[in-house]
């Protein structure tokens, strides 16, 4: 496929059936400030080669679906100006502008499974916004783990959404779900969300073996496996909740509306815990790297 440019080491892991992991650039671009971003996206894809997997950072550069991005490729996208967020919706219009664009967990699962990647490593997903049953504002994330055959592996959900409701979505959508390394559903920043688990396995050998056995029944879409943050980096969940409530206000105050909800969000929170949850975001991407390469290994064998 033209559009589809995928990196020679990641090309011959493939052929040759070893991990390989892939991961999302919406972090970079839009996620965190410079020199952090570029300094932890190669740090993650270190984590990953450590734990025997091929790392394939996600991104598109002129109109291409890059899967694997040359350090040179992170440091542009990292400095770039009017790289645009891209999701399931988004790509006609990227392709055939030849933009570049940076990959949203829906976006990156669709490349990550064009190219034959079964498992994803990212922070946070998407989910039902406060207040859906109104404005029907629910991340393209959510519909994509229906349809799309990739393992997401991520921190939870943070409360700037409704978690409660995006876990009932989830089951809606017949989602499976597994939380590694905790009793309850993590909230990124915070190990927990209030909110007991369904389903806990900490062996990642094991969470594996599901995923095997999902594609022997046929079963098409993803699996969402979530991972509370390391303990030493996480913020507690009441400590985020006023700053959540004033980042929601000022979002509503100030009318943003539709793609740009998440992103004013999150950097709403990011000014307002003055640097305090970057350090956590950077801490719990490393960890779910090493969960999710480990995963990639027990496919992969
Ligand atoms: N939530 C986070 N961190 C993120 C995102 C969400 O905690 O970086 C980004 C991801 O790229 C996710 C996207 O796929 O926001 C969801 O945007 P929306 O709600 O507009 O679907
Ligand atoms: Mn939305």
């Amino acid at each position: 496929m033209k559009y589809l440019d995928i990196k020679p080491e990641v090309k011959e892991a493939l052929e040759q059936g070893k991990a390989v992991v892939a991961l999302e650039s919406t972090i970079i671009a839009h996620g965190m400030p410079y020199p952090k971003n570029v300094e932890t996206a190669l740090a993650v894809e270190d984590v990953i080669r450590a734990n025997g997997a091929v790392p394939a950072t996600i991104a598109i550069i002129d109109g291409v679906i890059k899967v694997g991005l040359t350090p040179e490729e992170i440091e542009y996208l990292g400095t770039a100006k009017g790289v645009l967020k891209v999701s399931r919706r988004d790509f006609p219009v990227v392709m055939a502008k030849k933009m570049d664009g940076a990959t949203t967990v829906a976006g990156t699962m669709m490349a990550a499974a064009m190219a034959g990647i079964k498992v994803f490593v990212t922070g946070g997903i998407g989910g039902v916004h406060r207040g859906a049953g109104e404005s029907h504002d629910i991340s393209a994330d959510l519909e994509e783990l229906k349809q799309t055959n990739v393992c997401v592996v991520c921190a939870g959900v943070k409360s700037i959404l409704d978690i409660p409701g995006t876990l009932e979505y989830l089951e809606t959508k017949g989602v499976p779900v597994v939380t590694c390394g905790g009793d309850d559903f993590p909230a990124f920043y915070s190990r927990s969300s209030g909110i007991p688990a369904e389903l806990r396995e900490d062996d990642p050998q094991e969470i594996a073996a599901m995923i095997k056995a999902k594609d022997e029944m046929g079963l098409g879409g993803g699996v969402l496996v979530a991972c509370p943050v390391p303990e030493e980096d996480e913020i507690p969940f009441e400590k985020m909740d006023g700053v959540i409530k004033e980042a929601l206000k000022e979002c509503e105050e100030q009318g943003i509306k539709g793609k740009r909800i998440t992103p004013f969000l999150l950097s709403k929170v990011k000014d307002l815990t003055e640097g305090a949850s970057l350090e956590a975001n950077i801490k719990l991407v490393l960890h779910n790297a090493e969960v999710g390469a480990k995963i990639a290994c027990g496919l992969a064998k």
